[in-house]
């Protein structure tokens, strides 16, 4: 069987070297009947194109960011909201992986439109970048042009906080930022080093404002045609590759800090939010959830509800 797997990542980043992971470990179990062919970014199209792919089972796999199905299964916008998950990177992981809001009711949403999530994944918590001066305060976010994923939540979440979102593939994202189309954008900081959004930008604000969520995804027609030992060999691997990505991302992340750090050629401010910095941000966010739930959500806030007191048992 030869399958299809497309990432949003080009190769080395942490979506890319999941997939890779995965092919090899596929490729073991069931000593080569699988084979799978894993394309980069940019190789099939931008990042929305894969997601029609894949409902179209013109790919069976594709590690997916909600981000982009954001016009599509509204409720998977809850990953834009800010301060939402806890800091600690780790225990969100633990969230993501045992949420039954997530893995069970989410993904019958997104089974309506032949995704099927097998597993979430954090690929880091995201910090903003910015020309001009750093994104301290919403003050600061004034009238800012801040690049977005095509969600209308995070749209929601920038304008929140006085910016003029736009939304482009991050294909554009380095001329964008380079010809000063846009202003600033939001990155894990493995990916704002890997992709080098640095060398065009002045500062970096450690906002820890969300987590990137990453999805593995499969095209729910073919993954339910599949043959039960088969089927068992996918849900096996995507389990035990969620410990090892957690490690990858943040093998990567701590590596690229350094990197930019270190880019003596291209300086960039990094730049600390305080607590209560991060407060006001926070409580800027927080009205947001009620604008999901009201405006967003197709199901009242529901699954936002149910992630909530799951979240608040973990604290
Ligand atoms: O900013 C983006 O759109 C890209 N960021 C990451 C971390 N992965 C792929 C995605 O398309």
């Amino acid at each position: 069987q030869n399958w299809r797997f497309v990432t949003e990542e080009v190769e080395g980043q942490v979506q890319y070297v999941y997939a890779q992971e995965f092919a090899d470990r596929m490729y073991d179990k069931t000593d080569g009947e699988v084979q799978i062919d894993v394309y980069e970014f940019g190789g099939l199209g931008e990042e929305t194109d894969q997601v029609d792919q894949l409902m179209q089972g013109a790919v069976e796999m594709a590690v997916m960011s909600p981000g982009f199905t954001g016009d599509m299964v509204s409720e998977g916008q809850l990953f834009a909201l800010h301060f939402l998950f806890p800091d600690d990177v780790a225990t969100t992981q633990d969230i993501l992986t045992n949420s039954e809001a997530l893995n069970t009711d989410l993904r019958e949403r997104y089974e309506e439109h032949n995704i099927s999530p097998l597993a979430y994944w954090t690929e880091g918590a995201m910090q903003w970048t910015s020309n001009d001066h750093p994104l301290t305060s919403p003050e600061d976010f004034e009238n800012f042009q801040m690049r977005i994923q095509m969600s209308p939540l995070i749209r929601a979440s920038y304008e929140a906080y006085g910016a003029d979102p736009q939304d482009m593939s991050w294909g554009e994202l380095y001329t964008a930022l380079d010809r000063g189309t846009v202003q600033g954008q939001e990155n894990p900081i493995f990916f704002i080093g890997d992709a080098s959004f640095h060398e065009v930008q002045d500062y970096m604000t450690m906002s820890n404002h969300n987590n990137y969520v990453a999805m593995t995804t499969v095209n729910t027609e073919w993954y339910n045609e599949l043959d039960d030992d088969i089927r068992a060999l996918v849900d096996e691997t995507t389990q035990e590759m969620q410990s090892w990505i957690f490690e990858e991302q943040q093998r990567q992340n701590e590596e690229f800090i350094t990197i930019i750090e270190e880019d003596t050629d291209n300086p960039t401010e990094i730049v600390e939010l305080t607590e209560e910095e991060r407060q006001v941000f926070r409580d800027i966010a927080t009205d947001v959830r009620e604008f999901y739930r009201s405006e967003v959500s197709g199901v009242g806030g529901e699954i936002l509800d149910k992630l909530e007191e799951e979240i608040a048992e973990h604290e």
